[in-house]
């Protein structure tokens, strides 16, 4: 079939997810347009059958803020009409849904018919798209969709109370290229540029913003630091950074502490990592904590929002309330302390991992696609 892909292309779960969905669906002979303001960063255009359509917005002095959507719709309807797409994909309802919505209204002046497929994230429901001042529009979207998904049940748990949908949404967990991992594995792991042999290496990887509680990763480190020798990785950056690593300062682990920045070889840091912690205020799903467990690194986290779906208490690693930064530690010592407790864990936590393997979440997602054929 002929997709179009419409996704944030930055750092963030979701546009990870879009990215690999559609680099996993041209490899199975689908024909996959990727429509957004920026190539995907996970996303090289090599083989015939990943295209990818910038939209741009050309400044105008009258414009306080620019027309994104506007811009989008116009850039969907051409694409469709151009390419043939058969049905668009969207990624994050805010404002992919609605500028899909447009475009479909728009095609269909013209005799076209074009599905749409709206996918909700996390935030697009829980921190921005129940603003008042976007719920109507977002509302709206979600029920015009042809069908809906959510990255977990927690989330689709969200939705519905959070908004008024009369739409069934499907479940369709995100997903790890499980190979990937296992690659990483099998080149040498770098493990002696960053620690010593006696240390545990903690790993963190985020956009850095507040909802992640970056704070709480320092915090959670500081804590087991005063019992295991460890070094901790943070990965990524944001907002958060700055006051964070003033943070690490302040409680004297300038050395023990060692921010990354962004990479684009999160799998090749997971390789030795022994323990990965995600402590967010809220997560749908929580893609890292998944991208750690296939690399075979236990998870601390949260017990917020859909990550005990993908974190499994007591077998992939531990979960404590958010804040909740004693217990994490403590859980972590557990785990740290005993080599044979902590390559339990690591087998267990690749094993959970195992059962998110792309294969199967693709199908699902093309047999949602194959339904729209007539
Ligand atoms: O909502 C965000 O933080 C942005 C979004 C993204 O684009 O990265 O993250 C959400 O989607 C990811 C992929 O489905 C999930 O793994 C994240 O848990 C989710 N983030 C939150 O819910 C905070």
């Amino acid at each position: 079939m002929k997709i179009g892909i419409v996704c944030y292309p930055t750092y963030g779960g979701s546009g990870v997810v879009a990215t690999e969905l559609g680099i996993a669906l041209s490899r199975k002979g689908h024909e996959i347009h990727f429509i957004t303001y920026k190539q995907p960063v996970r996303l090289d255009l090599i083989g015939s059958h990943v295209h990818f359509h910038e939209v741009s917005v050309p400044k105008y002095p009258l414009f306080h803020y620019q027309p994104y959507e506007l811009a989008l719709s116009s850039k969907l309807v051409d694409m469709v009409k151009l390419h043939k797409i058969e049905v668009l994909h969207v990624h994050y309802a805010i404002p992919h849904a609605y500028a899909a919505y447009m475009a479909k209204q728009m095609l269909a002046s013209e005799g076209i018919d074009i599905p749409f497929v709206t996918t909700l994230h996390g935030t697009d429901i829980t921190l921005v798209g129940s603003h008042p001042f976007y719920k109507p529009a977002v509302t709206f979207s979600i029920n015009a969709s042809d069908a809906v998904t959510s990255v977990s049940q927690s989330l689709k748990e969200d939705t519905l109370r959070l908004f008024d949908i009369s739409k069934k949404i499907d479940v369709i967990p995100n997903f790890i290229d499980i190979n990937k991992y296992e690659e990483a594995k099998q080149e040498e792991c770098q493990r002696h540029l960053l620690a010593n042999a006696s240390e545990r290496i903690i790993t963190h990887v985020s956009n850095f913003r507040k909802v992640k509680r970056v704070d709480d990763v320092v915090k959670v480190f500081y804590k087991i630091q005063q019992q295991l020798p460890g070094k901790l990785i943070m990965v990524g950056d944001g907002p958060e950074r700055e006051a964070t690593e003033q943070l690490a300062i302040d409680l004297g682990l300038e050395e023990k502490v060692i921010f990354l920045g962004k990479s684009n070889e999160v799998n090749k840091i997971l390789c030795f990592s022994d323990l990965f912690l995600l402590p967010s205020e809220t997560e749908s799903f929580g893609l890292a904590a998944l991208e750690a467990m296939a690399s075979g690194v236990p998870v601390i986290s949260s017990n917020t929002g859909g990550i005990p779906e993908v974190n499994i208490e007591g077998v992939s690693g531990y979960l404590a309330n958010v804040g909740d930064v004693s217990t994490m530690a403590k859980k972590a010592i557990e785990i740290l302390e005993n080599d044979t407790v902590l390559n339990e864990f690591k087998t267990n936590a690749k094993k959970v991992a195992d059962k998110f393997d792309i294969d199967a979440i693709v199908n699902k997602y093309e047999q949602l696609y194959q339904s729209f054929k007539k």
